[in-house]
């Protein structure tokens, strides 16, 4: 299934790959019935400049969107990652599925900052929440879902410490981690 950002991101891809192109290859010469450069009379440039402000355009619609999400708190940016939560509990496997379907994945905080946004959220609904991290199957090795180790970590003391038994990850209201089984009900916090 296409998420309504996967077109937005098709529209700009295939927008920025129009003014690519154009730029590019100004004219289509030496064809019947197609004007070379000098024909065009300059209308290829005209079309990118046409595509070059539709760009911007979007762009700056985005912008504001972005910026109404923001100010009525339905989205957190914090680098390139925007967070979001839907405001339910669900076991893992249902929170990665809801996330997936919104066109992101659960969020896995790779630095500090990453970390305490995340944490804001888990303070603001009072739960805590399932990150984008789990064991492996049998190496029993705390990896994101897309199999890397871990490159930041924020466990909390004596954590992990659920050996086979707990291959699911939460997060505290303090921001800290703990290893947890994965059928509990958590807040389901996502990122994009
Ligand atoms: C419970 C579980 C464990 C956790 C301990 C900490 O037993 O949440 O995952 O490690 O509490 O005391
Ligand atoms: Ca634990």
């Amino acid at each position: 299934m296409l998420s309504y950002s996967s077109y937005i991101l098709v529209a700009l891809a295939a927008f920025s790959g129009t003014c690519h192109a154009l730029s590019k290859y100004p004219g289509i010469s030496g064809l019947p019935g197609i004007p070379g450069r000098d024909g065009l009379k300059g209308l290829p440039d005209s079309l990118a400049s046409k595509h070059h402000n539709a760009l911007a355009h979007l762009k700056h619609r985005l912008f504001q969107l972005e910026a109404v999400l923001a100010l009525n708190g339905k989205i957190r940016k914090v680098g390139e990652k925007i967070l979001a939560s839907n405001g339910k509990k669900a076991d893992f496997a249902s929170a990665l599925q809801s996330c997936e379907e919104a066109g992101g994945t659960l969020a896995a905080p790779r630095n500090e900052e990453e970390n305490k946004a995340v944490m804001d959220i888990v303070k603001e609904y009072n739960q805590y929440a399932y990150l984008g991290i789990r064991k492996g199957e049998t190496s029993g090795q705390v990896k994101y879902l897309d199999g890397m180790p871990l490159s930041y970590s924020n466990w909390h003391q004596h954590e992990p410490n659920g050996k086979g038994k707990e291959k699911c990850v939460e997060m505290y209201t303090d921001g800290t981690w703990n290893d947890k089984k994965c059928n509990m009900y958590r807040l389901t916090i996502c990122e994009f």
